[in-house]
């Protein structure tokens, strides 16, 4: 609750500094996305990598690598998207590191961040993102339609993300491609697969399944996989190492 009252007070503020029709005159808004969704679909390994400079969970993860190093590793390594987090508070990321990632690759971008309001989605998509992030614990079911039917228009991807049944219940409806659920428990920090193991059966099949923190090995991946998850989405486990593209490129390899 304290990060939407943070992200109130920012999103109110850069309203006024840039406004909605500076952001749409930008280049990047013409550029059409590319959808990870479907990449997702007939990939092998599902790997969304995620860039992550520190968390609330782990505080520092990497200061130094540059995001566009990061960026070019991963898409190297053959990822099928990359997460960038542009919440700065919390994960020290920025949109400038969304733009960087974007002039580094060409790969689908997933922008990281407590998405509330349409403004985020309209920058999210002048900076370059593919894919935004919706998270269910902090958005009502009329919040999730109406930003999720406006990244829909802005041919935008949709990954919604749910911790349990409740918030997987509310939120289904036919503007998501993708439904995440975050192993990582919100108020304790603890991480298990097994959320999304108890979650797979309750997601309809039209989604792509998309199992989100804590994954660092590729048995869970195999394991996730006969539960029908397409998508993994890996942040820390790169990150923590000196060379994450490196990193990912032995994991996939
Ligand atoms: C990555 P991990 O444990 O591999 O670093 O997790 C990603 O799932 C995690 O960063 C994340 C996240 C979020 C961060 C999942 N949902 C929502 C910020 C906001």
């Amino acid at each position: 609750d304290k990060i939407v009252i943070d992200k109130r007070k920012e999103v109110d503020l850069k309203k006024r500094l840039i406004p909605v029709w500076q952001l749409e005159a930008s280049v990047l808004f013409e550029r059409p996305c590319n959808s990870l969704a479907t990449l997702l679909k007939t990939s092998k390994t599902g790997i969304i990598a995620e860039h992550k400079r520190r968390s609330p969970s782990k505080s520092v993860i990497n200061q130094k690598v540059s995001v566009a190093e990061v960026a070019e590793g991963y898409s190297n390594a053959g990822v099928c998207g990359m997460s960038v987090l542009t919440d700065g508070k919390y994960f020290g990321g920025s949109l400038d590191d969304l733009l960087l990632a974007r002039a580094s690759v060409n790969t689908p971008l997933l922008r990281k961040e407590f998405i509330i309001d349409e403004y985020q989605l309209i920058e999210a998509k002048a900076h370059g993102a593919d894919v935004i992030l919706l998270i269910a614990a902090i958005l009502n079911r009329n919040e999730i339609s109406t930003l999720s039917k406006l990244a829909k228009d802005l041919g935008l991807d949709v990954l919604l993300e749910v911790h349990n049944e409740e918030e997987l219940h509310k939120s289904i409806m036919p503007t998501l491609d993708m439904l995440g659920v975050n192993n990582r428990n919100l108020k304790t920090f603890d991480v298990t697969i097994e959320t999304s193991k108890k979650l797979s059966a309750l997601i309809p099949d039209e989604f792509v399944k998309v199992s989100e923190s804590g994954i660092s090995a590729i048995e869970p991946i195999k394991e996730l996989q006969e539960y029908g998850y397409q998508g993994f989405l890996i942040g820390e486990n790169f990150m923590k190492t000196e060379n994450p593209g490196q990193s990912a490129y032995e994991f996939i390899k």
